[in-house]
């Protein structure tokens, strides 16, 4: 059990969807399984991030800048916002990423608030030493931000049946799962999380200084 986790809603943008410029199969069944998690940690109060993949027009990210996709999620556009039937409560904390032209930004734990505080000190003021993370795309956007947070020292509950993955080779979906859980992931499901998802909402002890 821990103390204090919060869910971490990996990318699930129209872009990544069916019918988007880089769909994920499946991607809006994945966004139906997110739902059932935002339920569940707005039920019990806990913090609730989105991450969203957030590129300039002139990406280099893009084919046609010499990157490896067509372009995507481009700020701005409609293919950039969350999908129409995600539920994100209303103080959900909206983490951006792949903002730079030269940065591919598949990490949230790269990305940056509205108000430009990067997510990982964010996560490390608010006392936070859990993510459990679902999201788009299993074998990109998920699995560096969750190897990134791993190597940042954060616990990381990964939820196996709100994710979806790109697979450009079949099998890279599962073998990025078995990348995460080797490098120390947890993992559950819908029906397994049920009391695991505890967290103390007494305020956070304090750090002396002085
Ligand atoms: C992603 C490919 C390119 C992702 C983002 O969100 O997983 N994948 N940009
Ligand atoms: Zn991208």
């Amino acid at each position: 059990m821990q103390r204090r986790g919060a869910l971490l809603v990996v990318d699930a943008q129209v872009d990544f969807c069916p019918g988007g410029a880089l769909p994920v199969p499946q991607g809006d069944l994945v966004v139906q399984a997110l739902n059932r998690y935002l339920d569940l940690f707005k039920q019990r109060s806990a913090p609730i991030f989105a991450s969203r993949d957030w590129h300039p027009k002139k990406s280099k990210h893009f084919k046609e800048n010499g990157g490896e996709w067509p372009a995507h999620c481009v700020q701005g556009t409609l293919g950039s916002e969350f999908h129409p039937a995600l539920m994100l409560p209303g103080d959900t904390i909206v983490i951006s990423k792949g903002m730079a032209p030269w940065d591919d930004g598949y990490s949230a734990m790269q990305g940056v608030t509205e108000n430009g505080t990067p997510f990982i000190m964010l996560l490390r003021r608010m006392e936070l030493d859990r993510l459990y993370v679902g999201g788009l795309a299993t074998d990109f956007c998920v699995r560096q931000t969750v190897l990134e947070a791993l190597k940042a020292g954060f616990s990381v509950t990964l939820l196996t049946d709100a994710i979806g993955g790109v697979d450009l080779r079949p099998g890279d979906s599962d073998r990025a799962v078995a990348e995460m859980v080797h490098s120390g992931a947890d993992v559950t499901t819908l029906a397994s999380i049920g009391a695991a998802v505890v967290w103390d909402r007494s305020p956070p002890p304090r750090h002396g200084r002085g």
